[in-house]
């Protein structure tokens, strides 16, 4: 199941993908972001993958955009950057937000640019101790993208989000923790071990009602209550006709732990 640049595996119920471009800090060039797509397309097809872990190889998590595939040092003509944005990061990030399954972040290293961006489109961003994020864009003279502009303000409100945005600075991963950016950091060591205990634990949990649930977390970011009131209603009653409902209700009132099966 290996590709070239990225690597997929599946344990305990987890999709993990890793960036694997590690002599570039796991930069995206064209073929890694169609990869990542199509990885993230296949987790969301197998039932037997019920959260998905998204980390990067060597001592970066990505340095986003792989300048040199734009902007080739031999003076020849690069890729056109709205293409290059249309192509690759924005199906991305809307395939991570779309994914009624769980994806937590591993953040083993540095992460600027569209990689920032990528991990905070991700439902939990863990990080190494030695970990940090920058909006890199304005130190090259671009905006932020891959979702940065709405994910930034939502996560850490305009003062911080502009804050970063406009002056580029490295962020650690304990000030990002600090900032409420993400949601945790650990040591170097212990990273992937938690990342994978945590994305596991979601395997384990109804999958219907997180993916739902997700769902109605996304859509109250531009609604108001009367609608959010109404989608919830229309939500439990998908949940509640799955088969983790029963059994969820049923384990409670026989006074044992549930087994859920995520349908
Ligand atoms: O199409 C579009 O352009 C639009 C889309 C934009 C989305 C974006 O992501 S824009 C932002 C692009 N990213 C950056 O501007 C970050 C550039 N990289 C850095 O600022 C630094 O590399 C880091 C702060 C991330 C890490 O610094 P450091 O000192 O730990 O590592 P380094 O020595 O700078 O990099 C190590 C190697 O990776 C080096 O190669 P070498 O010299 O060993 O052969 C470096 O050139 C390479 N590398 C790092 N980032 C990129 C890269 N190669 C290509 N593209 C990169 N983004």
């Amino acid at each position: 199941m290996a590709t070239e640049s990225i690597g997929r595996a599946v344990r305990d119920g987890v999709g993990v993908l890793t960036l694997n471009r590690p002599d570039v800090l796991n930069s995206f060039n064209r073929a890694m972001a169609l990869e990542l797509q199509a990885a993230f397309d296949e987790c969301a097809a197998r039932g037997d993958v019920r959260a998905v872990l998204l980390t990067g190889a060597g001592r970066a998590f990505s340095a986003g955009q792989d300048l040199a595939e734009v902007m080739p040092p031999d003076g020849s003509a690069g890729a056109e950057v709205s293409a290059v944005i249309a192509e690759s990061y924005n199906p991305l990030v809307r395939r991570i937000t779309a994914l009624e399954k769980p994806v937590v972040c591993a953040v083993n290293g540095v992460a600027a640019g569209a990689g920032a961006n990528i991990a905070l489109a991700c439902d939990f961003v863990l990080a190494a101790r030695s970990a940090s994020f920058i909006q890199a864009f304005v130190n090259i003279g671009l905006v932020p993208d891959s979702g940065g502009t709405f994910f930034l303000p939502r996560l850490v409100g305009m003062a911080r989000a502009k804050q970063l945005a406009l002056l580029g600075e490295r962020l650690t991963a304990e000030q990002a923790l600090f900032f409420g950016l993400i949601f945790a950091v650990h040591e170097p060591d212990r990273l992937l071990p938690e990342a994978e205990a945590l994305a596991a634990r979601l395997a384990q949990m109804p999958t219907l009602a997180l993916g739902l649930t997700k769902r109605a977390l996304h859509a109250s970011q531009d609604s108001d209550l009367e609608r959010q009131l109404e989608l919830e209603r229309a939500l439990q009653a998908i949940a509640s006709k799955s088969h983790d409902y029963r059994e969820g209700v049923k384990a409670f009132q026989e006074k044992r732990k549930p087994k859920f099966s995520g349908r």
